[in-house]
């Protein structure tokens, strides 16, 4: 437990590594030739994560409402990824928690270094993720704060620059968790559940909310550099608000990676490895759905950012978690002798202390714990 205390290593902010004008980057950043942004990437125009329309999801129409439902299950069959329009977010509130951080991002760094984390609880201003004395960093800095549950709710961490940056922090984590309440119905309802079931099995009201906004500067060689390396979210759902400006998302779709072009006041879903790892692997889908729907398979998706020399980009990643202390095991009602759960029950506060010792590295968390068959 003594090694999430703090950093191996004094931390360097990356932001002032770009903004020192050094044409080369320190070899930490450099990543090994397999991994570099080059490899298997593409950014045709043709190719997108889907984007669904949600204007339909709470009228009295049934047909459409089923219709949304479908593309819902679809786009978390073949992507794991989608993205949502009229999610019921206030567009103007989205503009602003972006612009807010954009100008915490450039306050002085004697402000920023004040709100500075360590690896215990991450909350705060900070530049790598896990503890791995010698590993190699991604090109970004990062602010992390909670959310929910209320107890670890803690304003007083939360920037004070710009002036309104609590208020509207505080706005923008209702309306998040009010639409990934509503997200979670509808996967509940996917998956043949009732509409609370997901939600319950995620400890009803008192599920986990926290947000990490990410800020990756400018990158003199952007084609040796990750802003953040390939990984799946431990959580529930994730809700990204992307750049406006600037596209560096990339999801992985077999061997490929596939830029995302994120379509105007769009939130970016995806779906973490409580739901679509661990809980479908441990009888969350039936195996005749997996047949039936031969492509059926929910997976929690692999995704990367790449970054570029000419402009920075600041992404807000809302993330809903399970209730920390609920072990996640197979729901009684879709156990059965000849499906065994695959993943052995954990709760998600171990989850992600498993996850935060090694930092992001592609989908080999949720893997290594599962059991042979
Ligand atoms: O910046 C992005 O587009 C993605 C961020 C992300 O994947 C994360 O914060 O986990």
């Amino acid at each position: 437990m003594n090694k999430l205390q703090e950093w191996p290593e004094p931390i360097v902010r990356v932001q002032s590594l770009s903004d020192s004008g050094t044409p080369l980057i320190p070899e930490r950043y450099v990543k090994p030739p397999l991994e570099r942004p080059s490899i298997n990437s593409t950014a045709s125009m043709d190719v997108n994560i889907p984007v669904i329309d949600l204007v339909g999801l709470y009228g009295d129409d049934h047909a459409l409402r089923a219709a949304i439902l479908d593309q819902i299950a679809i786009a978390c069959r073949e992507w794991g990824f989608f993205q949502v329009i009229n999610h019921g977010v206030s567009p103007q509130l989205m503009d602003r928690a972006r612009e807010a951080w954009r100008q915490f991002f450039h306050s002085p760094m004697e402000v920023k270094q004040a709100y500075a984390n360590t690896p215990k609880t991450y909350e705060g201003y900070g530049s790598r993720l896990g503890v791995e004395k010698g590993a190699i960093l991604d090109w970004s800095d990062y602010y992390f704060l909670h959310y929910l549950p209320s107890t670890l709710k803690d304003c007083n961490k939360w920037p004070t620059i710009p002036a309104d940056c609590r208020e509207v922090l505080d706005e923008y984590g209702k309306q998040l968790v009010k639409l990934c309440g509503r997200l979670m119905k509808v996967l509940s309802i996917n998956l043949g559940l009732g509409e609370e079931r997901l939600q319950n099995a995620f400890g009803g009201e008192n599920i986990g909310a926290c947000l990490r906004v990410n800020f990756y500067p400018k990158c003199p060689q952007p084609d040796l550099a990750l802003g953040l390396s390939s990984h799946s979210d431990p959580g529930g759902i994730t809700l990204l608000l992307p750049d406006n400006h600037v596209p560096g998302l990339q999801v992985r779709k077999d061997e490929n990676w596939i830029t995302v072009k994120p379509a105007p006041h769009a939130f970016i879903v995806n779906i973490g490895d409580q739901i679509q790892g661990r809980m479908r692997e441990s009888g969350l889908i039936s195996d005749e759905k997996l047949q039936v729907l031969s492509n059926a398979t929910y997976k929690s998706v692999e995704h990367r950012v790449i970054v570029n020399s000419s402009e920075e980009r600041v992404s807000l990643a809302f993330f809903y978690n399970p209730k920390s202390d609920v072990p996640i095991e197979p729901l009684k009602e879709l156990v059965a002798p000849d499906r065994p759960p695959l993943y052995p029950a954990m709760t998600f506060d171990e989850y992600r202390l498993f996850i935060r010792m090694r930092g992001p590295s592609g989908k080999s968390q949720v893997e290594s714990l599962k059991s042979p068959r």
